[in-house]
């Protein structure tokens, strides 16, 4: 049975090694990105079945994150390969760990044909955790279409929702953003956000009044991330706020919310206690901005038991 199902574009992602610019790099680096897929293999890294939902194109990127994802051991049986379109592509320059652009080559990418009828009624309606993101959202056209239908699946079934805002200002303005996610949020059972889309959403810079604020518009967990501030989460009107977990050396924020998602999904899954899944969450999100790519830092279900060690009884 697949434990997770998430919906969402699969990037190619270059750059330049290290902290080089990109106008004076004369080779890439190639990996592969996208907030959704990221998420979904940090979830099998720990042991949780997921099923990854797309449309990649008909060029060698998208075998090649096909195989990617089957070494992984993500799901792709609904990952439909668009003849004639390419995979989406996305460009970082990494000046620095805090430092980093992104430009997007995507408007015309195969997952810009998606469709709700991609969908698998049954997986959607029958998995234990369906993840979004306003990513999906923003794209619009068929992205949006396939992310809003998977909702509509969801209000049938028993899956709980979680949903990252991932506000992304290359695709779209802040009032569009917030119409969108406010539209969204009556469905959501779990809302995994920032404090910058926190204040997007609500106009309240104080974290958990914004938390309430969201609480009220529909889920019954609010989670903010805080990056090196840790996390703040009001679950059923309860306040909990944790430390983050230290980072060694950081060398790209980019795919730590991803991964902070697999780690807040992961001890959902495994019903830890709020405290402990934030925590875990926490590691998991730390590790991944140990590493350039977006999801290379991924831990396995052993190292993230050893990382929280004594901290988290309740694992064991
Ligand atoms: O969260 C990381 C993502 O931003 C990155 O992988 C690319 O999905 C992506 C996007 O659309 O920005």
């Amino acid at each position: 049975a697949v434990d997770v199902v998430t919906v969402g574009e699969g990037l190619v992602c270059l750059a330049p090694a290290g902290t080089q610019p990109l106008s004076e790099a004369d080779t890439l680096e190639k990996s592969y990105g996208g907030a959704e897929l990221n998420t979904a293999i940090g979830l099998s890294r720990l042991g949780i079945a997921s099923q990854w939902v797309s449309r990649v194109g008909a060029d060698s990127f998208g075998t090649e994150l096909l195989r990617i994802l089957a070494r992984e051991g993500v799901g792709t049986d609904y990952v439909r390969t668009v003849p004639g379109r390419t995979t989406g592509l996305m460009v970082k320059e990494r000046l620095d760990a805090e430092q980093v652009s992104v430009s997007y080559y995507r408007a015309e990418s195969a997952m810009s044909t998606m469709s709700p009828s991609d969908l698998p009624t049954e997986p959607i309606a029958g998995a234990r955790v369906v993840h979004l993101t306003g990513i999906g959202l923003a794209l619009g056209g068929g992205a949006e279409a396939a992310t809003r239908a998977a909702l509509e699946l969801c209000s049938d079934g028993d899956a709980i929702t979680t949903f990252d805002p991932n506000y992304r200002q290359l695709l779209w303005g802040p009032d569009d953003a917030r119409a969108a996610y406010t539209s969204v949020l009556p469905a959501i059972d779990h809302l995994l956000c920032n404090e910058r889309e926190a204040r997007l959403i609500t106009g309240a810079a104080d974290v958990p009044e914004a938390a309430s604020a969201l609480a009220a518009l529909g889920p019954s967990t609010v989670v903010v991330k805080r990056g090196p501030r840790g996390a703040f989460a009001l679950i059923d009107g309860i306040e909990y706020d944790v430390p983050a977990s230290q980072v060694v050396a950081p060398v790209d924020t980019v795919g730590a919310g991803d991964a902070f998602n697999a780690g807040w999904i992961f001890g959902v899954l495994k019903s830890l206690p709020a405290v402990v899944a934030l925590r875990a969450a926490a590691w998991v999100a730390a590790r991944v901005v140990e590493h350039p790519g977006d999801y290379a830092g991924f831990p396995t279900y052993q190292m993230l038991m050893s990382g929280l060690g004594t901290e988290a009884p309740a694992m064991r």
